[in-house]
């Protein structure tokens, strides 16, 4: 199990919206995880939380439900709706395209965006679109490069590289990793950007006091 200072395990599902007006009352601390169908944002959400929370599908367009997990009171983690999908009627795409944007804009609990990407295709118009937005919006990006497990090595290494480099020109607060959900790759780094996001930068001092807790005998 990683180690990081939130309990993702403990992510229980509180509702599917059908569209944003839908979703849970906008206070507290929220992260969606966003990017193209198929890219692996729920076999993402289900190594995180080390369940199958998320469905997952070798069917592109199978969340079309906003998905809500819940962490604590005012934590949440959402499964979006991927975008990209060539089967999704034109008029549905940009209903949706739309959607999302204002959820980017308007969605004040909103934290930070983790943009999934299969590392063999990564920023597709669709995605520039989606981490525009998010800079536009002042949110925090980790972009994941998902399904690292199909490149070797050296490959891997330099489509983060490039990845990176290209991102770097936007000049604002984005993280790149190569991830995979089948062989954990990536994990850890998504678990501590995301205890960032909710608990606010990591200071030793914390570290301490959870330590001590977890050592103190259960014996009563
Ligand atoms: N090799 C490999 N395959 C993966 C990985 N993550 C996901 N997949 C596969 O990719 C497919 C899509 O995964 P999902 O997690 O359902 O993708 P999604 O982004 O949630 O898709 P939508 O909900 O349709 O937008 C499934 O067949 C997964 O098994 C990975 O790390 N490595
Ligand atoms: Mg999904």
């Amino acid at each position: 199990m990683i180690k990081s200072r939130m309990k993702y395990q403990t992510a229980t599902f509180i509702t599917s919206a059908p569209d944003i007006s839908r979703l849970p009352i906008d206070s507290g601390i929220e992260v969606a995880f966003a990017g193209r169908s198929n890219a692996g944002k729920s076999s993402a959400l289900n190594a995180l939380t080390d369940q199958k929370l998320a469905r997952t599908s070798k069917t592109p367009g199978r969340t079309q439900l906003i998905n809500t997990f819940e962490l604590d009171e005012d934590k949440r983690l959402i499964d979006l709706p991927g975008y990209g999908f060539a089967k999704v009627p034109l008029e549905m795409k940009k209903k949706w395209q739309r959607a999302l944007g204002e959820y980017l804009q308007k969605r004040k609990s909103l934290k930070g965006i983790v943009v999934l990407m299969d590392i063999r295709h990564p920023l597709k118009d669709l995605d520039m679109d989606l981490i525009n937005w998010a800079v536009d919006s002042e949110i925090p990006v980790l972009a994941l490069l998902t399904k690292a497990d199909k490149l070797k090595q050296g490959k891997r290494k330099a489509e983060v590289l490039q990845v990176k480099k290209k991102l770097a020109e936007l000049d604002a607060d984005i993280t790149v990793c190569a991830f995979s959900s089948l062989k954990g790759i990536g994990l850890k780094e998504l678990a501590w950007k995301l205890d960032d996001w909710y608990l606010g930068p990591y200071k030793p001092e914390d570290e301490v006091e959870t330590e001590s807790e977890s050592e103190q005998p259960d014996s009563e």
